[in-house]
């Protein structure tokens, strides 16, 4: 009998469309941008029993949060520290709203309402946030707090935020960017480039990678006690802000590892730098020959126009 009843319950609330759900109007942001919350209420408890208080979790990649009062209801706010602060018209804000609560109003089964709040995503919000949101009846309630996991669907879905990234010019520039031809059967090559960064803060070209290898690291040539080594600058490499470096023979390089097919003088291949605040930038690498020096000048820009037309 009580297998019953939960079967004949998952099947109710299976039924209900999505729009019964509470929802958010506006279910993607940017982080770092600010955002108005509008939480939409689609119906009444179980019963058709009206709804009386409707309370929201701001998740903590949301901050600065203000609730919008609503003609009729109380509102009622819990306040926590953050676990960073957030800069507001220059001051560092330490604690915020957590939790906002409407009560005391009435919405009655079969109408609509919307609960509103505005705030800001945090630069380094991660989405999805979830806001689990509670919804009292006259009778019942709805605990609208549910996270799927990985391709499962809920019964009582929490509100979800997608998060978009933070948009953001980047400020490094690569130029001449160019690989070594290698001999049949190498595993290995060398890509060299001029790396440059434009930005008003240092950024660091972290590791990059090309679907012709298995992985690019960054390395540096450097005498040690009279021997010309190799090593892998597990840090990356930093660039200062202005600073323009020249990865090339002898020098700073990329080490292209695990080549997937040898690279061959005149063709081109693509692959990506990823750097620590500029993220992903796509470069270009024109294989030149097994002897080539540094390229000078526009040379291999000219090639590259030339592969072009
Ligand atoms: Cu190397």
């Amino acid at each position: 009998m009580k297998n019953f009843i939960v079967a004949a319950s998952a099947a109710l609330l299976l039924a209900l469309p999505a729009s019964a759900h509470v929802t958010l109007e506006q279910p993607q942001a940017a982080a770092g941008q600010a955002y108005k919350g509008v939480l939409r209420l689609g119906h009444g408890c179980d019963g058709g029993s009206p709804t009386t208080s409707f309370s929201v979790e701001i998740p903590n990649g949301l901050a600065l949060v203000r609730p919008m009062p609503k003609a009729g209801w109380h509102l009622s706010v819990e306040t926590a520290p953050y676990a960073q602060p957030i800069k507001a018209h220059g001051k560092d804000i330490t604690s915020g709203i957590k939790k906002i609560t409407w009560s005391g109003g009435r919405v009655q089964d079969g109408e609509y309402d919307e609960f509103i709040f505005v705030g800001q995503l945090r630069d380094d919000a991660d989405g999805p946030l979830y806001l689990p949101v509670v919804q009292t009846c006259e009778k019942g309630e709805w605990r609208w707090v549910d996270v799927p996991q990985a391709g499962q669907s809920v019964q009582a879905p929490a509100p979800v935020l997608r998060v978009a990234a933070a948009q953001k010019p980047s400020a490094v520039r690569a130029e001449q960017v160019w690989a070594r031809a290698t001999p049949n059967g190498a595993s290995v090559g060398a890509g060299y480039l001029r790396v440059t960064n434009s930005g008003s803060t240092a950024d660091r070209l972290i590791s990059s990678s090309t679907d012709v290898a298995q992985r690019i690291e960054v390395h540096e040539m450097a005498m040690d006690n009279g021997i010309m080594k190799m090593r892998a600058l597990s840090e990356g490499l930093t660039l200062q802000p202005g600073q323009s470096v020249e990865l090339k023979p002898g020098g700073f390089h990329l080490m292209i590892m695990g080549l997937k097919a040898p690279l061959k003088e005149g063709t081109s291949f693509s692959g990506t730098l990823k750097f620590e605040k500029a993220g992903d930038v796509p470069v270009n690498f024109n294989v030149l020959g097994m002897g080539a020096p540094a390229p000078s000048g526009g040379a291999p820009e000219m090639m590259d126009h030339s592969h072009h037309h």
